[in-house]
């Protein structure tokens, strides 16, 4: 294998673990849990699985022989770095339990336990992955494990390995159905151990026991990177106005995090958005208010950053949105008419079938997203509403505005833009420090939960913004993070997912300054991740971590 020659240097580091993961463990449990809410629906759901305790590991136990356990892995959902130190301390964790225990990976996501394609991980192959990003040593996938035939399909293969225990890596979604597994293989006493493991790039699987899931601290600094190399493009040229999307399917959590790594001159936070009912229009006002009294000092230029989910967040986008899926349907009347609708009339055609309001703000949007919204459609028929290029949206629209306002005379300057989105460019990154300390922590928490014999728990390693030596290793169980929620019209029980707070320390710091940072010119330029060099430097968490801990 070719490598480059961080890539060669990187594989030397020992990641760091807390200090009680580091010689012999002794678990200790906590009072019963209970289910965030709807405790009676979720206690009746997970008979097997519900009420346990918080556990955490404590140095000082007694060295005793363990027996060998055998874990199969899965990587569910996008990639996150990290994922190869999660796979790196599971393998580790194993091996210090027995040398004997073995680790076996489930290839392409969870579809791979359904179709029995596995690999053994050996210590030649995880060597050559430790400390770095991506998901490629199993790959990975968003086959969602919810039926009884898949779980059925999975103990067979699992139990032709001799398998003990699954460890399921992903987001809210995936430990929910690592959740909903581990509960079904327990009714059925199969003696499987599942656990879970918080991943995602958006942040957004997080609550008072799980601090952050991994890959957010690498990701955001990736960003943060490129936002500050922009920003200086911007103040050196000044001449354009920068759109930066941000991924995040739903939560601002990471467009959040690279406002307070560099203090852009807008950010939008869509949690807010939706707070304050707030329009497209109003939107477009804000910024091209802010646009204007910056051309006024001669500020012809700056950087707006947009959250990926803004448009969902937006109450009026937002049915129009749902107008239009049922609207457009597979295999509905309407759907069908519409394909024969002449190309050139199909958006009054549009307009004429939808309510008055959807119908005022489909026509008040540029052509070519009104477009966008009627074509491009998921597998269930919805609008896909990550391939909506918002920033090009707000930015059109802004500049419409400009115009208008020009006209009046409250705007003299100069607007030119350009367009970026930021996503797949800090998924598969080389861990940061943290990330690499953090994932390595959780899969060797993982593998200590699996040798405590417990299941239906997600490994937790918390008191992040210490140092690693004094971080807490322990498991949560997954129905305490749980509420029932309405998915495909129906009730299920789901962990419930972490939208920014809006009385959280991280958002009400960053509404503190934006007034200054929107007019002022107060761009910080974090530079690359480091991760050789002094802790200020290299061994950082996220300022919303920060925040949130002080
Ligand atoms: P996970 O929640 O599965 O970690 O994925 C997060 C994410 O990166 C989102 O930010 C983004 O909207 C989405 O995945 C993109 O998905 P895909 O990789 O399928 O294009």
């Amino acid at each position: 294998m070719n490598i480059s020659a961080l890539q060669k240097e990187r594989a030397k580091y020992q990641p760091k673990l807390p200090k009680s993961l580091k010689g012999t463990v002794k678990m200790v449990s906590g009072a019963k849990t209970r289910s965030v809410a709807d405790q009676d629906e979720i206690a009746k759901l997970f008979p097997n699985t519900y009420g346990m305790p918080l556990v955490t590991f404590e140095d000082g136990g007694m060295a005793t022989k363990k027996s060998a356990v055998n874990v199969g892995v899965i990587l569910s959902g996008g990639q996150a770095p990290g994922g190869h130190n999660v796979i790196s301390g599971i393998f580790d964790g194993i091996k210090a339990i027995s040398p004997e225990s073995k680790l076996y990976g489930f290839l392409g996501g969870p579809g791979g336990l359904v179709s029995h394609k596995y690999m053994e991980l050996t210590a030649e192959i995880i060597d050559e992955y430790r400390n770095t990003g991506g998901f490629d040593i199993i790959g990975s996938g968003r086959t969602k494990l919810e039926e009884e035939a898949q779980f059925d399909k999975g103990l067979k293969i699992i139990n032709d390995l001799g398998i003990n225990a699954l460890i399921i890596i992903g987001g809210d979604d995936s430990n929910t159905n690592a959740c909903v597994l581990a509960e079904y293989y327990a009714a059925k006493k199969t003696g499987v151990q599942v656990i879970g493991c918080p991943k995602t790039i958006d942040g957004d699987l997080k609550n008072g026991m799980i601090e952050t899931s991994f890959g957010f601290d690498t990701a955001t600094k990736v960003y943060s990177e490129l936002i500050g190399n922009i920003q200086r493009d911007a103040n050196s040229a000044k001449k354009y106005w920068h759109f930066i999307k941000l991924m995040g399917r739903s939560a601002s959590h990471i467009a959040l995090e690279c406002a307070l790594k560099t203090q852009p001159n807008i950010t939008l936070i869509s949690e807010e958005v939706a707070d304050k009912k707030q329009t497209l229009s109003e939107i477009v006002d804000y910024m091209a208010g802010i646009i204007a009294k910056r051309a006024e000092k001669g500020d012809n230029f700056g950087v707006a950053l947009i959250p990926e989910g803004l448009i969902e967040f937006i109450p009026e986008m937002k049915i129009l949105i749902n107008e239009l899926n049922d609207l457009l349907a597979e295999g509905t009347k309407t759907a069908e008419i519409f394909q024969g609708v002449k190309r050139s009339y199909r958006l009054e055609w549009v307009s004429e079938k939808i309510s008055a309001e959807s119908a005022k703000v489909f026509k008040s949007l540029p052509q070519g997203i009104a477009t966008q919204l009627t074509l491009d459609r998921d597998p269930h028929g919805n609008v896909q509403v990550s391939l909506i290029e918002t920033e090009k949206l707000l930015g059109e629209m802004v500049k419409a505005r400009l115009e208008e306002m020009k006209k009046e005379g409250e705007f003299e300057g100069k607007f030119g833009t350009q367009y970026h989105f930021f996503g797949y460019e800090g998924r598969c990154a080389a861990p940061s420090n943290f990330d690499a300390d953090y994932c390595y922590s959780l899969g060797y928490t993982a593998s200590e939960l699996i040798s405590e014999g417990l299941t239906g728990y997600m490994a937790s390693v918390s008191n992040l913004t210490a140092p690693a030596e004094e971080w807490i290793a322990g498991g949560v169980p997954v129905t305490m993070m749980m509420n029932m929620e309405k998915r495909h019209g129906h009730m299920k029980p789901v962990i419930q997912k972490a939208l920014v707070e809006l009385d959280g320390a991280p958002y009400k710091y960053f509404k503190s300054k934006r007034g200054e940072w929107a007019l002022g010119t107060y761009f910080i330029y974090p530079g690359p991740i480091q991760y050789f060099g002094p802790a200020e430097v290299c061994d950082q968490p996220t300022e919303t971590l920060k925040l949130e801990k002080k």
